[in-house]
């Protein structure tokens, strides 16, 4: 079969297949909710079967649900992402629905679980574990060509099995492929000579999981995030300006006892130019994710602050929310900009000829 470097097919069947009959036959679908997402609410369900919990995503179908289905399907392996279970393609209330059953994460989100803390503190060394965990699932998905693009708080979730918690991220509806398929399968060109600006700009895409990982890392580490607006409106002008200026600051007394080695990674991870920001395999290679056995003890504020601070949560996941949107758009005229500039020669043909 036909495949690109990746060795993935170039005509990439779904990776499960749907299944048609009703979702009722097999599971229990219960009124209570899990969780809502903008677009569609999640449920929880129980196999009819084995009597076991699962969580259910409802989304209408449509060309937007088909890839959040496709693209989740295929990263579904990863032990740190939220497992597919199954996809029906039933009709609900006279529309096509997709509904995808996912296993149940019921250990809640990832700074929930930090504020409900007791005394013990959360130290350095456990938030270098914790963002081993979320730097897997992102290596896992950039391997493969998938950028996630909307790594945020809400989006990480606990399981809770009794021996092994693990923490995976979910949510697929931003996700894209970073690689342009056309652009490898038609055969205009040797693939020696194509420029990296004509295969596409894939390194926006995933930098912005980069960024998103420098903003988890920041407040994990004191428990408020590196930016916020000042006013209290989910992204005022000023937050965007001191984003786009890199303006944030490690103040004291929360960042005091802090390694440099973590501050310096959170620096290249909100690098503002996304072409300098680190790379995910850099990420994992660092040794503050790659020797955490080496990284210290330290008692940090992050539980204290996250309780203190408990009625601006909700405004500041809002913030994340907002600013990862405004991310995504910008990087979108980053591309069509750098094709308009281009001085290849290729392109530069081409133009010609379609100008006569
Ligand atoms: N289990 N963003 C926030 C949830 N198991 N949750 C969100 N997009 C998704 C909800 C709104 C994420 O794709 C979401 C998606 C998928 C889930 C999901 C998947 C699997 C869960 C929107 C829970 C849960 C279950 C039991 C208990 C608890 C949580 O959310 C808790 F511990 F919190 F009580």
């Amino acid at each position: 079969m036909l495949s690109n470097a990746q060795n993935q097919p170039l005509f990439p069947s779904p990776a499960g297949q749907m299944k048609k009959n009703s979702i009722t036959e097999d599971y229990t679908v219960t009124s209570q909710v899990l969780g809502l997402g903008i677009n569609g609410k999640v449920l929880e369900i129980f196999q009819k079967k084995t009597g076991d919990k699962y969580a259910l995503k409802m989304l209408q179908d449509c060309v937007k649900a088909r890839r959040e289905v496709e693209l989740h399907w295929r990263a579904s392996s990863c032990a740190n992402i939220v497992r597919i279970i199954d996809v029906y393609e039933n009709l609900y209330q006279g529309k096509k629905c997709l509904l995808i059953v996912m296993e149940c994460m019921d250990g809640g989100e990832l700074f929930s679980r930090i504020q409900e803390r007791g005394d013990q503190a959360f130290t350095e060394r456990e938030a270098s574990d914790i963002m081993k965990s979320i730097g897997e699932a992102i290596q896992f998905l950039h391997a493969i060509n998938i950028a996630h693009r909307d790594v945020k708080p809400e989006n990480l979730l606990y399981s809770s099995k009794r021996q092994n918690t693990l923490l995976k991220l979910t949510d697929f509806g931003f996700a894209k492929e970073t690689t342009s398929h056309n652009s490898l399968a038609t055969p205009c060109y040797t693939p020696y000579y194509v420029a990296p600006e004509v295969l596409g700009p894939e390194k926006y895409d995933k930098s912005c999981d980069m960024w998103s990982l420098g903003v988890i890392m920041y407040i994990l580490l004191c428990g408020f995030p590196p930016f916020y607006s000042d006013h209290g409106l989910a992204i005022s002008p000023g937050m965007k300006r001191r984003i786009r200026m890199g303006f944030y600051e490690f103040p004291y007394p929360e960042w005091s006892d802090v390694s440099e080695e973590a501050k310096e990674l959170i620096k290249t991870l909100l690098k503002t130019e996304p072409t300098e920001r680190m790379t995910i395999t850099e990420f994992m290679n660092h040794p503050w994710i790659n020797q955490s056995m080496e990284v210290p003890q330290t008692p940090l504020h992050t539980s204290r602050v996250l309780k203190e601070e408990k009625d601006a949560w909700e405004d500041i996941k809002e913030e994340m929310t907002s600013a990862l949107a405004t991310m995504r758009v910008d990087y979108e005229q980053i591309k069509i900009k750098t094709i308009e500039d281009s001085t290849n020669p290729l392109l530069t043909k081409r133009r010609k000829k379609t100008n006569n």
